[in-house]
């Protein structure tokens, strides 16, 4: 009998309809927080069938109720909006498979939440940028996910982390581990706390303007990094965006920031070798032209000249939570070797200096936004 981390193909075949038997679970996709699996089953026809399974991280996301309602209904309302495109809305977006019971997902006897979703055949997923094109696909479908869901009633999520993207409490969550110490790590991380804050002013700018009224609070994705987009196998587009856990409100800036740290450079986030890690301009335009495109015109003037400070604090605010688990011994984001959360901090330190260099032309003047969307 295959097992899956605590759940037995029996018991799977028994909470869900697959429409076959099951021939096949294993690991699956590069993600840091929830454990996910493939699961292909055979139907009566001979045919195969993929889903994925996930066990949610539920140390993470302590309210799964309130997580799987939120995905359950974006995923609804963006499947109804693809039928009135003319979509295919098996492919536009996820789409949970409910158990037998109508339960949107399955607590077994160990406490553990299971969810399934059908498998978004004829995609690829992408660790890292190939080329400029690719990150321009990437920036044009959060574009069209944030357009898509600009007019989606916000006060009906539930928050699923609460402070998710507030970086001075990331910050000061930061020093709280520094002080504690509690792996006797601190030591070793002088120069990386040093650097952290030289900068520690810079992680409130968003959030000032947002408590001024100065920018909107949005339906935003708050984990837009490219492994969590599927690209068309056949027109290398981005197909569907996945990994809703964290649709929650939030500033559009975050969304294209959490993007450039991830993407806008030719290294994977872990890249021991930093003189291999540097921010590209060139990427970071390509993804600014495709984001701007999409969604430019549902953005205010000021939320597009700010997307540049989306970029720079989120990859600060990223280096300061690697940085953090690194501190509190690596509980939080999958390890997989000693150092590996120090490296992620490193490489994101990285990019912030290369984005210092480059940020006078990293503006997004309104004249550019003009020229990059009419070309
Ligand atoms: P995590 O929250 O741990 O990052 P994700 O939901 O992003 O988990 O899933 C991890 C990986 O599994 C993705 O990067 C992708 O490769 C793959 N994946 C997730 N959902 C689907 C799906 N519906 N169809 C195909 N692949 C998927
Ligand atoms: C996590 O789940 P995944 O791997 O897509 C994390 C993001 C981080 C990212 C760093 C819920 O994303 O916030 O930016 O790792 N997700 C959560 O790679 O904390
Ligand atoms: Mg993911």
């Amino acid at each position: 009998m295959s097992k899956n981390a605590g759940l037995q193909t029996v018991e799977i075949s028994h909470i869900w309809e697959l429409g076959g038997t099951i021939c096949e679970i294993k690991a699956y996709g590069e993600g840091h927080i929830n454990t996910t699996s493939c699961v292909t089953v055979k139907t009566a026809d001979g045919e195969t069938r993929r889903y994925i399974l996930q066990a949610i991280n539920t140390a993470v996301f302590t309210d799964p109720d309130g997580l799987m309602e939120n995905i359950w209904n974006v995923t609804e309302y963006l499947r109804h909006h693809a039928v009135l495109r003319g979509d295919d809305p098996d492919r536009a977006t996820m789409q949970v498979i409910p158990t037998k019971n109508g339960a949107k997902y399955y607590r077994d006897a160990t406490g553990v939440c299971w969810r399934i979703y059908t498998f978004v055949e004829r995609t690829y997923c992408l660790q890292q940028v190939r080329t400029p094109q690719d990150f321009y696909e990437s920036g044009f479908a959060f574009g069209m996910f944030q357009k898509q869901l600009a007019d989606y009633p916000a006060e009906t999520l539930h928050e699923t982390i609460p402070h998710f993207h507030d970086t001075p409490k990331r910050y000061e969550t930061l020093e709280h581990a520094a002080k504690i110490d509690a792996f006797d790590r601190a030591k070793s991380v002088k120069e990386e706390l040093e650097f952290l804050r030289a900068r520690k002013d810079d992680c409130g700018y968003l959030k000032q303007l947002l408590e001024q009224g100065k920018l909107p609070l949005r339906v935003t994705h708050n984990d837009t990094k490219l492994n969590n987009i599927l690209f068309d196998e056949t027109t290398g587009k981005g197909q569907c965006i996945i990994d809703l856990d964290t649709v929650m409100p939030g500033l559009a800036a975050h969304d294209f920031g959490d993007s450039i740290r991830f993407g806008a450079n030719h290294c994977a986030e872990d890249e021991p070798d930093l003189s291999k890690v540097n921010f590209s301009l060139d990427l970071y335009e390509s993804y600014a032209k495709g984001y701007l495109e999409a969604a430019g015109d549902a953005l205010t003037k000021l939320e597009r000249e700010t997307l540049p400070w989306g970029a720079r604090i989120m990859t600060m605010e990223s280096a300061i939570r690697f940085l953090t688990d690194y501190l509190e011994g690596d509980h939080y984001f999958h390890t997989s070797r000693e150092g590996q959360n120090l490296d992620r901090a490193r490489t994101q330190m990285k990019l912030v200096q290369g984005m210092e260099e480059k940020w006078r032309e990293m503006r997004i003047s309104e004249e550019r936004y003009l020229n990059m969307s009419n070309e």
